[in-house]
């Protein structure tokens, strides 16, 4: 199957946390690719990734940054492809730079930024899943389970209790 989800990270220092994105999409069985595009380090290949991502297949786009986190804002500005925003945390200013940086797009060219770090990564997942499932029932009937899966988990957590 062809690969719908497009995973961009600005660096391979934030592998450790997109690599968590790319296990919740195996999980739900979303073929992705994944890429490392530097914005400021490589611009004419995040022009190329952003402007060929739809004419490839790919559906929705994930990316992840930290510090001045421009790569998912240029990448929004090169595509037309839903783009989601991960802001990897930073030693100096916790992600919070990443954060302000990725959620603050101006009005043309939407972000769709989730948390900072771990949490963040695999929403992404999630939220791309959320994305390709109001098209496709496989993915819907997973997510379904999954959202089964944790309540009863949640609710189990009671006996926990001492
Ligand atoms: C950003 O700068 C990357 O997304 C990374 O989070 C951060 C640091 O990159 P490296 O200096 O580790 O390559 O471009």
């Amino acid at each position: 199957m062809a690969n719908v989800v497009g995973v961009a990270m600005g660096s391979i220092s934030d592998w450790p946390t997109m690599r968590l994105t790319c296990e919740v999409l195996e999980k739900f069985g979303i073929p992705y690719e994944k890429h490392v595009i530097s914005a400021h380090r490589m611009p004419d290949e995040l022009q190329a990734f952003g402007r060929s991502a739809r004419n490839k297949g790919l559906k929705v786009i994930i990316a992840g940054a930290g510090g001045a986190a421009h790569l998912p804002g240029m990448i929004a500005a090169n595509t037309t492809l839903p783009v989601i925003g991960v802001p990897i945390k930073t030693r100096t200013l916790n992600g919070v730079d990443s954060l302000l940086s990725i959620v603050q797009m101006p009005y043309g060219a939407p972000v769709a930024t989730v948390s900072i770090g771990d949490s963040g990564a695999k929403n992404a997942a999630l939220l791309a899943a959320q994305i390709l499932a109001t098209n496709d029932q496989s993915i819907q009937n997973k997510l379904a389970d999954f959202k089964h899966d944790q309540r009863v988990e949640a609710k189990n957590s009671e006996q926990q209790f001492d």
